[in-house]
């Protein structure tokens, strides 16, 4: 777990006790910081195995606190705990931000912080591989599912590689990265937000908080990314997906969408000064992660691919052009009410099968265009798509937040 002296002594709230805050808790206590923390579920407080107190925020004098540690779930847009900070003024402040904080007593490192809408893990994951593959000490961190303050810190010359979500960015407020990456926006979280171009400023920071002598590495395929671009006045590093000639040496690397999040990693490991064979080197041998257009199996002539991870219409659709004669299951709680980005690639798709929440409004928005079978639940529309698929048809599982 990361340690350091800039917590000693300091006195802090912590809301929200699952990944990040147990981490969180974890790191003041061992800094030497006085933690108040709370989290509205009780198996989540018994999960705590520090000796600290319980109490929750909203119920106490917050006046003196050096900081209240809110994570990345807890919606500060509509959460009362904002107002109650600002009028006892304290910092709202989350795990990256205390890393952030932290990073003086490190042993000297580097730092690579990469958001977007989409791409994020993928990114995050291939450069670190990258990295770590030509010898250089790396560590994941971040919205990936790995809070970087229970990881271990790294000897000097080591980089850190933080995938960070607008939630984490906007509770970040001196993060100044190495080299700092936007993969694309497009719609998403617009619960979280007043409006499209609020998220997008969320993602802006990220390059605001670096420091003149910085590196800014944006994929300028969409226009809300060149606008991130064109305000940029330290280093900046423009890359776009048809840089990308030739992907047929990256097994795990496949499709446009990769080709963009290859050609951020390559340009962030051009500016870490590693040379292009052991670039190249990591490309080919990158595994790929779980749940992004994986291939789970194949019975009865029928491909199965898991890309529950694609959340969004934009994320869907690359899934969709890459395999011909899709059964397609998707819902949940759909972040947008169209489905715009996927209806170019719906020549692919043989029927689709809705589920969850938002699965009435979908199944409305497709039927127009292709045979669609509202199933309410996945184990329905996995064996009802699963009865339909003929040898030789692909079938995606891909989703809008599957539930
Ligand atoms: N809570 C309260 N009171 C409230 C509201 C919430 O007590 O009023 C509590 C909840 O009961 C819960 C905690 O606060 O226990 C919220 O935790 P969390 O949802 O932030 O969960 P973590 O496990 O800490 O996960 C967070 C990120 N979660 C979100 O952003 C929603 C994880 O990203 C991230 O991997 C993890 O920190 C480690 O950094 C997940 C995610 O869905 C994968 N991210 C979104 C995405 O990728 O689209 C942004
Ligand atoms: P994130 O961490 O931003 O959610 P991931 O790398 O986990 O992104 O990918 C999630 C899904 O989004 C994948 O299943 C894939 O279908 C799609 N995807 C990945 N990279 C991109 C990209 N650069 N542009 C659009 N969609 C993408």
């Amino acid at each position: 777990m990361i340690v350091s002296d800039a917590f000693r002594g300091k006195r802090y709230a912590v809301l929200g006790l699952a990944r990040s805050g147990l981490a969180t808790v974890s790191t003041l206590v061992a800094s030497g910081a006085d933690v108040v923390a709370w989290d509205n579920r009780e198996d989540a407080r018994k999960a705590v195995s520090e000796e600290i107190t319980f109490a929750d925020p909203l119920e106490i004098e917050l006046t003196g606190f050096d900081g209240i540690v809110v994570s990345p779930g807890v919606p500060l847009n509509r959460h009362p705990i904002s107002d109650k900070a600002i009028n006892a003024h304290v910092p709202i402040i989350g795990d990256i931000e205390l890393f952030a904080q932290a990073r003086s007593s490190l042993p000297p490192h580097k730092v690579v912080a990469i958001t977007g809408t989409n791409g994020k893990s993928t990114t995050t994951a291939l450069i670190h591989h990258i990295i770590q593959s030509a010898g250089v000490p790396a560590m994941l961190g971040g919205n990936i599912g790995l809070p970087i303050l229970g990881q271990e810190a790294l000897p000097e010359g080591g980089v850190y590689v933080l995938e960070l979500s607008s939630f984490q960015i906007d509770l970040t407020h001196s993060l100044d990265a190495d080299i700092a990456v936007l993969t694309n926006i497009t719609p998403d979280h617009l619960d979280r937000y007043i409006d499209f171009a609020d998220y997008a400023s969320s993602k802006q920071r990220l390059f605001t908080m670096q420091h003149a002598n910085k590196v800014a590495v944006i994929a300028c395929d969409d226009d809300p990314s060149r606008m991130v671009a064109s305000r940029i006045s330290h280093r900046l590093m423009r890359v776009d997906a048809s840089d990308i000639t030739d992907q047929s040496r990256w097994p795990s690397l496949q499709g446009p969408h990769n080709a963009q999040n290859a050609a951020c990693a390559i340009a962030v490991c051009k500016a870490l000064g590693l040379d292009d064979a052991k670039i190249e080197r990591g490309l080919a041998s990158y595994p790929g992660l779980a749940h992004r257009m994986e291939r789970i199996g194949e019975a009865d002539g029928v491909l199965y691919v898991n890309d529950s991870k694609a959340t969004n219409p934009t994320s869907t659709a690359p899934a969709l052009a890459a395999f011909p004669n899709t059964h397609w299951i998707l819902g949940g709680q759909a972040k947008t009410d169209d489905l715009d980005a996927c209806l170019p690639f719906l020549a692919n798709v043989r029927a689709a099968y809705t589920i969850g929440q938002d699965g009435p409004m979908l199944a409305k928005v497709l039927a127009p265009h292709i045979a669609v079978t509202e199933c309410e639940t996945m184990d329905v529309a996995v064996t009802t798509a699963a009865q339909a698929a003929m040898p030789g048809d692909g079938f995606a599982i891909t989703g809008l937040r599957i539930l």
